[in-house]
């Protein structure tokens, strides 16, 4: 695992990588599946569940605010990436367009090609978290999740669902496509949670 693409932490850089990772310069793609087509003319993203459902569009996303980002990305598979430079939507703008029940406590992602995962609201809904569409400047490359998926910067990045297309609002926690098929159900990478053995 060690060797050309991948090398321990060193120096300053060292505190910023979680117990357990490697830092690669490269950017892997990690994709269940396929790579799905995804047409920006049909684009469209879904609200429902303990929310008042509606249906956006991509210019509908497009008319936020625009943020370029920075974040460390950590795969729970042992590789982080620091400092990608994204540029998105913020969730916290997203969630204005938005009504949602006050009994709805998590949410789930939902993405074409059918993957999901899953996150309590306030690993949701917070400042950092973002919807992004450009990856270093260019249109996020298909294999990357574009044209759309979440940055999830404190959480592991399979919780960064590529291809996003809806978020379903739950009572209580539902499990996603990795959490049902043996990782964490929170998956914050500085506490190492990886994996469930219940
Ligand atoms: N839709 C979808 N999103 C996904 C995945 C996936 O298989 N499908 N894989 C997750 C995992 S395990 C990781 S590590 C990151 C990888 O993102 P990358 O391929 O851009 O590096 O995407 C996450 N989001
Ligand atoms: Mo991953």
């Amino acid at each position: 695992m060690l060797g050309k693409f991948f090398h321990k932490p060193q120096g300053e850089n060292s505190d910023r990588v979680p117990p357990g990772q490697y830092l690669t310069n490269g950017f892997p793609v990690l994709t269940y599946g396929s790579t799905p087509k995804v047409d920006l003319a049909t684009w469209e993203f879904r609200v429902w569940g303990l929310a008042t459902p509606k249906v956006f569009t991509w210019d509908d996303f497009m008319n936020l605010p625009h943020h370029e980002f920075t974040a460390d990305f950590h795969c729970v598979t042992r590789w982080s990436k620091l400092d990608v430079k994204w540029t998105g939507i913020k969730v916290t703008d997203f969630m204005q367009l938005i009504e949602v029940d006050p009994q709805a406590v998590h949410v789930m992602e939902h993405c074409y090609g059918g993957y999901t995962t899953n996150l309590p609201l306030e690993d949701f809904v917070r400042e950092e978290n973002f919807f992004a569409f450009k990856l270093f400047g260019e249109p996020i490359p298909p294999d990357h999740g574009g044209p759309m998926r979440t940055v999830i910067p404190h959480l592991y990045a399979w919780k960064s669902a590529k291809w996003i297309n809806g978020l379903e609002f739950l009572a209580q926690e539902e499990l996603g496509f990795w959490e049902r098929n043996g990782y964490h159900s929170r998956g914050e990478p500085w506490a190492e949670e990886r994996y469930s053995f219940s």
